[in-house]
């Protein structure tokens, strides 16, 4: 394939040197091996450097570049401004964000503000425009006065680079601030996974790897393997979580402890939901409640998941239980003021598509194929509905001010999370579901294998052109997206 052979020679442009004076091309270490050399196990966890808007406005610097601490020690992984997550940026409803992206990348990218409802268009939220090496763009997302409150990433969108550049570490958090918010300590917690080879670069993926969706041998939180974050007994937090892997499904448990949902995406709940667990597909971010409930130490899990398989290219493919973090519970450290009240839960009530008419129903199926006889598994190609990407076509062509419903149809054997840019999706049970639930609102859907899902999206006040794909990073990058343009 044409992008495997250019993945190749960017190889060998851009690292061959280095890779070859060390004579590690290709090396996998093994996870013992990755795990003696980690020096901040048990550190305390520490969070990304947060940038928040003053007076409406927000500009931030981001330079693409290769050289960040992960796990202890300093890398060759890829970086915002020499971190990885890159700065939390915080905004406000109603606020301009202005973005400087400078790419000294080896590769062309660009930059993606995941979940936001802004316009596609021009210097905004645009994934067709390319950043090339060497260059700065300007970026500038208008957040309209009226958007939800919630917790939002931003990360590498040019296709065919995008799967490489989150695996190597670039992406951080967004948040926009509600007026109303529960009043709790907040913590971010950005899940990413990286392999690094003997010199400390991310690891080029295998082949199965790429059909298969690559997962790093290192699950981190905020850059960091497995720190250490302390509470006092009783202790009452509001945790941000950014699923930012590439492939990784995670199963989020405490151990002991029941987690409190508040929301997925960004919506917002008005009062958590006792859960055990959280799944989050790549792409997805929980808002959760996390009451320190016994002292001790828990470790914070993410739990097996079945992802599915390659059909007869090989058996099912399990994201592995890992520890992400240790949570620390100090039974005797409670002092006045550091146990938290009982919060009070903000009046919301989410919009609801289920009452509304539909104007038009589409049916889109993940579909993933031979391209030729004999190729094997070089010649896998996804798309949807047959046919690769090609940001010429328009696939998708929704009216402004209409609500669709999609049926996203996966018949393939493996599970796809479904993301569509700018417009979030609410999942509906079925065709003209008129359910008493709480309307789910998401803007990545897991589409398990042999199923399909049910969404209505509206497409009310921002038209333009964006897509729509796959967000196991490395299956959008070999086709598996479409262009949906929203016309007046
Ligand atoms: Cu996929």
């Amino acid at each position: 394939m044409a992008d495997l052979s250019r993945r190749a020679a960017l190889r060998l442009a851009g690292l061959g040197a280095v890779t070859a004076t060390v004579g590690a091309v290709g090396l996998w270490r093994t996870t013992a091996g990755q795990e003696s050399r980690l020096a901040d196990s048990g550190l305390t966890l520490a969070e990304p450097e947060v940038l928040s808007s003053v007076d409406g406005r927000l500009e931030v610097e981001l330079v693409a570049a290769r050289g960040v601490r992960l796990a202890g020690r300093q890398t060759r992984a890829l970086g915002y401004a020499g971190t990885s997550p890159g700065p939390t940026m915080r905004v406000n409803p109603g606020d301009t964000l202005r973005v400087t992206l400078t790419n000294r990348l080896e590769a062309t990218t660009n930059l993606h503000t995941h979940g936001l409802h802004v316009s596609p268009a021009g210097k905004g939220d645009n994934p067709f425009r390319m950043v090339e090496p060497g260059e700065s763009a300007q970026y500038e997302f208008a957040i309209p006065q009226d958007h939800p409150a919630g917790t939002f990433w931003y990360h590498p969108h040019h296709h065919g680079t995008v799967a490489d550049q989150v695996f190597g570490g670039l992406f951080g958090a967004l948040i926009v601030a509600g007026q109303d918010e529960p009043d709790l300590p907040e913590r971010l917690l950005v899940v990413s996974d990286i392999s690094l080879d003997a010199a400390d670069f991310p690891t080029d993926p295998s082949l199965p790897e790429v059909m298969m969706g690559r997962e790093g041998k290192l699950v981190l939180v905020n850059g960091q393997h497995q720190p250490r974050i302390d509470l006092v007994a009783g202790a009452v937090e509001r945790w941000r979580v950014v699923n930012a892997c590439v492939s990784r499904f995670l199963r989020l448990a405490l151990d002991g402890h029941q987690l409190g949902l508040l929301g997925i995406d960004g919506q917002a709940l008005t009062s958590p939901t006792p859960v055990d667990t959280v799944t989050l597909a790549p792409g997805n971010r929980a808002d959760l409640v996390v009451t320190a409930a016994r002292g001790g130490s828990h470790a914070l899990r993410t739990l097996s998941v079945d992802r599915g398989g390659m059909g007869m290219m090989g058996g099912n493919h399990t994201s592995p239980e890992a520890v992400v973090a240790e949570v620390r519970v100090d039974e005797a450290g409670q002092s006045p003021g550091a146990v938290a009240l009982q919060p009070s839960w903000p009046d919301r009530v989410l919009p609801d598509l289920r009452a509304r008419a539909v104007d038009r129903r589409r049916k889109i199926t993940f579909t993933m194929g031979m391209m030729g006889m004999g190729m094997g598994m070089e010649g896998m190609a996804f798309g949807f509905d047959g046919r690769e990407f090609d940001p010429e076509r328009v696939d998708q062509d929704p009216r402004l001010g209409t609500v669709e419903e999609w049926t996203v149809v996966n018949t393939t054997p493996m599970d796809h999370p479904f993301h569509l840019h700018v417009w979030p999706m609410q999942v509906v049970r079925g065709r003209d579901t008129s359910a008493d639930s709480r309307p789910d609102w998401r803007d990545v859907v897991i589409v398990p294998t042999n199923s399909e899902v049910h969404v209505r999206i509206s497409f009310d006040d921002v038209g333009g052109r964006t897509v729509y794909h796959c967000h196991i990073l490395d299956h959008e990058d070999r086709g598996m997206m479409g262009v949906v343009r929203t016309t007046g």
